[in-house]
């Protein structure tokens, strides 16, 4: 507690100078019990505006990491490293003059924003998250607050703009991932231990302000802001700074929507403020992980998006991925599956090579994840968490009254077990491909939904429709034990 206190105390007063007129208005807190934040949740529970709704109905996303590190591809000086390719320049003790010396090699001669787009519609997805800036602070935009930008490489063109355009072209939003934590800024600081610290780092604050406005007026169309590289004490102890940021992106962009890992409330308390409420639009700290279905339902009170790598962690280009166990399209189609059935969305992520193009593997995925998604995407897309109790052979996901089982266990049984809460009764099951199912029911709120006869070897689905039975009562007489 004494350190929060000293924390806010530190962060009222650098707050007070630079930034001062930028604090969030207080909240109006509604229980005693609850602390006063001046840098908490902006809002109690889930956005529900037009931007907000789209971003939901959404639902599967592609993550692009593409930065210098593509180029050495995970290894330095001869050795290849095991750990993400996008933190090479620190596994190798690289310093940062060094590392960005690689801007001399940018020219992805392959690269074409079209063939991007239209890899990611067969893919399905909705949305793409483009790393404008990662850690090593590279930026794919022509940023005229550092040098460290695509127009200061062999290429010169601003592949962001490029991406921007041909992603819209096709349908598909864009959504702009950025590190606050910038490895080429000498201004950047882990931790604020001195007067100079303190100088520095409200000049990064600056820059930072800066390249947002900039990215937020020169792309306004971009409808997310992804915020990563969040987590150091220097900017647990600038929460107002987090709020700030948040606010002046909304005033800029009307309706976007902005990932929880950005805030950190006056106490330095992150994605969730002191008083346990969600700061952000949703929650972002799934990262190769994800909910469990049945112990972390507490997740379908608020949006959330996880985001995860193909391999077990490489996000940018890494040469090697044999040094780690690699996940097949069943694989991934279960985690995005996953994902919905809690209420939440699901980006895949690439790292495309050096040349500007795709490696094998990741053209393999995209198509087959494609495939899929054209045949079954109606039980992704606008879809949100059930209600129905999990069960063993795979996931639920809900419109409306179209409950659909999506099938990813075959039980020896034939029969599909479905438990519905009191007064919710399946009345029709029939296959995306237009097999009706029989369902057979076999004590209260329980039924069997028969496997269809034609079983392709892929998960498949089934749409169950539900009909609410107004004073449903048990019909079945439990044992007397
Ligand atoms: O350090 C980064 C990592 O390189 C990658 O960008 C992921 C994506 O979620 N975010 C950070 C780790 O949480």
């Amino acid at each position: 507690m004494r350190n929060q206190v000293l924390a806010f105390a530190f962060c009222s007063l650098i707050c007070g100078s630079t930034f001062a007129q930028q604090k969030s208005p207080q909240r109006m807190l509604p229980a005693e019990q609850e602390m006063t934040l001046q840098y908490g949740a902006d809002r109690l529970g889930k956005r529900h505006d037009a931007a907000m709704e789209r971003f939901r109905d959404n639902r599967l996303g592609a993550f692009i990491h593409w930065g210098l590190y593509a180029i050495p591809g995970g290894e330095w000086n001869g050795k290849v490293y095991n750990g993400a390719a996008e933190w090479l320049k620190s596994w190798a003790k690289v310093s940062a003059d060094e590392w960005l010396k690689l801007m001399d090699q940018w020219n992805p001669e392959k690269f074409d924003a079209k063939k991007w787009a239209r890899m990611a519609k067969e893919m399905g997805v909705k949305y793409v998250k483009i790393t404008t800036k990662h850690h090593e602070g590279f930026c794919l935009w022509p940023s005229k607050y550092t040098k460290y930008t695509v127009a200061n490489t062999p290429y010169k063109k601003d592949i962001l703009g490029e991406l921007v355009d041909a992603y819209n072209k096709e349908g598909i939003d864009v959504h702009f991932y950025f590190s606050v934590m910038d490895w080429s800024n000498p201004d950047y600081r882990y931790d604020i231990k001195t007067k100079e610290d303190e100088e520095a780092f409200r000049r990064f604050l600056e820059f930072t302000d800066n390249q947002l406005k900039e990215l937020a007026t020169r792309y306004p169309t971009v409808k997310d802001f992804w915020f990563d590289g969040t987590w150091d004490a220097s900017i647990k102890k600038n929460g107002w700074w987090t709020a700030h940021v948040e606010r002046m992106l909304k005033e800029l962009l009307p309706g976007v929507t902005i990932n929880s890992r950005l805030r950190a409330d006056d106490y330095g308390k992150r994605h969730f403020d002191s008083n346990g409420h969600l700061m952000g639009d949703y929650e972002s700290g799934y990262e190769r992980r994800l909910p469990d279905p049945v112990k972390d339902l507490k997740v379908t009170k608020w949006d959330w998006e996880a985001c995860m790598t193909i391999p077990e962690n490489q996000w940018g280009y890494h040469k090697d991925w044999s040094l780690s166990y690699v996940k097949n399209p069943v694989e991934v189609l279960q985690r995005i599956v996953h994902s919905v059935s809690m209420g939440g969305n699901m980006v895949v992520n690439f790292g495309p090579q050096a040349d500007g193009d795709f490696r094998p593997e990741e053209k393999v995925l995209a198509e087959a994840i494609g495939r899929w998604m054209k045949k079954n995407g109606e039980c992704i897309y606008g879809c949100d968490y059930a209600g129905l109790e999990k069960q063993d052979w795979g996931y639920y996901t809900r419109k409306g009254n179209d409950v659909y089982m999506v099938v990813f266990n075959l039980p020896f049984s034939k029969w599909l077990t479905v438990k519905t809460p009191r007064g919710l009764k399946p009345v029709e099951a029939v296959t995306l491909d237009g097999q009706k199912v029989k369902v057979v029911e076999t004590t209260n709120n329980e039924y069997n939904v028969a496997v269809p006869e034609k079983v392709a070897g892929e998960p498949f689905v089934i749409k169950l429709k539900v009909e609410t039975v107004e004073g449903a009562v048990d019909k079945y007489k439990a044992a007397l034990t």
